[in-house]
């Protein structure tokens, strides 16, 4: 049981980045816009907007790409554009169950936004059940200052009439972060761009994904669906040839991982937070079978691209490479993370096995054995499409 380190009572969450999606719509956005100058997005620019004011946003897009126009102007033309693409943002994995479940639970809870208080409201309006989530929400044109500052905070905890030192701030960015450490709050980033975590010193904690936040650590009401050292996840499926992987010998350490390849895949994989999860998995000539994966740049080693690395629970006595590997994910174990040993690597992932074979017994695991995806081919799947 972790210890508690602080006790709080309310919650100030982040919107873009932290609880939904948005880079998707402003990379499309600014792509469409940025033609009409000639100029192409190329996308470099993400990390230097992330957590900015829309003007500090748009000197940033102006200048970079030498507009003829000026900031007021490019935010007048391109925030019609946005709300145009809000309906399809998503909710990050977690958010909704996080919201319910301090909702739920009393907690009072806001939102704190650099967006100018009419784009939040857009932006939740296509979120099911947020509008009348939160008791407050402070946009970054009802303050005198953006985050950095922590103007945005201190207005939230003035309307939600507690103390700052009493808020749990949930963050993303960097900006963020810093502004809500300026008030005083204690704060958990969520970094939304990979391998960042150096650039978060001063967050109070730093977790992967809202999959792993532990309210308890802060006080706050304890998620009461974990089950088994798992947590159950509506399901998600891919599948695809077996492809090499890096070939660093995981068949040696008794951990082969039949990888899929990530072409084709890019929505899922960005759709999913890096992870360890499980599920079941079926090769078509041969049937199905439990299996427990992981999804990430593997911290261990380092990689440069986020992987798909599924271990089927059974002893086959030759490869199977090329064959067509569908999976069900049901659940969600851990967040991958780094080891000093590999031998500490091996134990870890042999435990992560433990979890998910025994979990998938449990009948709200064990009913999707049966899911017809396990057992058709790609061609019968894109028949079936047509
Ligand atoms: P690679 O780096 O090419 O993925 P691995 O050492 O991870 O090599 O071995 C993975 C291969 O081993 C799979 O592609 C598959 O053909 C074979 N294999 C044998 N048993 C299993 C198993 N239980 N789970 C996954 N792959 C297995
Ligand atoms: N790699 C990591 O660097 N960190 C992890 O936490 C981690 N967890 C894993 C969990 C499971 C269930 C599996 C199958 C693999 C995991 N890996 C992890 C990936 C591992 O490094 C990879 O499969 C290597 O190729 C093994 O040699
Ligand atoms: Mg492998």
């Amino acid at each position: 049981m972790s210890s508690i380190k602080k006790l709080l009572s309310c919650v100030i969450l982040d919107l873009d980045g932290t609880l939904i999606n948005t880079d998707g719509v402003v990379s499309e956005v600014l792509k469409t816009f940025l033609v009409k100058y000639g100029k192409q997005w190329d996308g470099r620019e993400t990390h230097k907007i992330v957590g900015k004011t829309p003007l500090e946003e748009a000197a940033i897009i102006v200048e970079e790409y030498g507009l003829p126009c000026e900031k007021h102007e490019f935010i007048a033309e391109i925030y019609p554009m946005f709300s145009d693409h809000w309906c399809k943002v998503k909710a990050l994995p977690g958010a909704n169950r996080l919201i319910k479940h301090l909702r739920g639970n009393g907690v009072p809870l806001a939102l704190a936004s650099n967006s100018p208080r009419a784009s939040i409201e857009a932006k939740i309006s296509h979120q099911q059940g947020w509008n009348d989530s939160f008791s407050d929400i402070v946009g970054g044109d009802e303050v005198r200052m953006g985050k950095p500052s922590p103007d945005i905070f201190f207005e939230a905890a003035r309307r939600l009439n507690v103390e700052p030192s009493s808020c749990l701030v949930i963050e993303d960015s960097v900006i963020g972060v810093t502004a809500a450490k300026a008030a005083k709050m204690e704060v958990v980033a969520v970094p939304s761009l990979p391998k960042q975590i150096h650039r978060y010193t001063s967050a109070d904690e730093v977790i992967n994904s809202l999959l792993d936040l532990r309210p308890e650590k802060w006080g706050l009401p304890p998620f009461q669906d974990w089950i088994e050292g798992t947590l159950p996840l509506d399901p998600w499926y891919i599948g695809g040839p077996v492809v090499k992987g890096f070939g660093r010998g995981s068949k040696v350490l008794g951990i082969p991982t039949a990888n899929l390849s990530t072409e084709g895949y890019s929505d899922v994989l960005s759709d999913h937070p890096s992870g360890v999860y499980f599920g079941w998995a079926g090769l078509s000539t041969r049937g199905v079978y439990k299996m427990v994966m992981s999804i990430g740049w593997n911290p261990y080693f380092d990689n440069k691209e986020k992987t798909i690395e599924p271990w089927l629970l059974h002893e086959f006595d030759e490869d199977f490479y090329g064959e067509e590997l569908h999976l069900v994910i049901v659940g969600y174990i851990r967040p991958e993370a780094n080891f000093p040993t590999l031998e500490s690597l091996i134990a870890k992932i042999l435990d992560d096995r433990k979890i998910a074979e025994r979990a998938l017994d449990l009948p709200l695991y064990s009913k999707y054995r049966d899911d017809p995806y396990l057992k058709t081919t790609s061609s019968e799947n894109q028949r079936s499409l047509i």
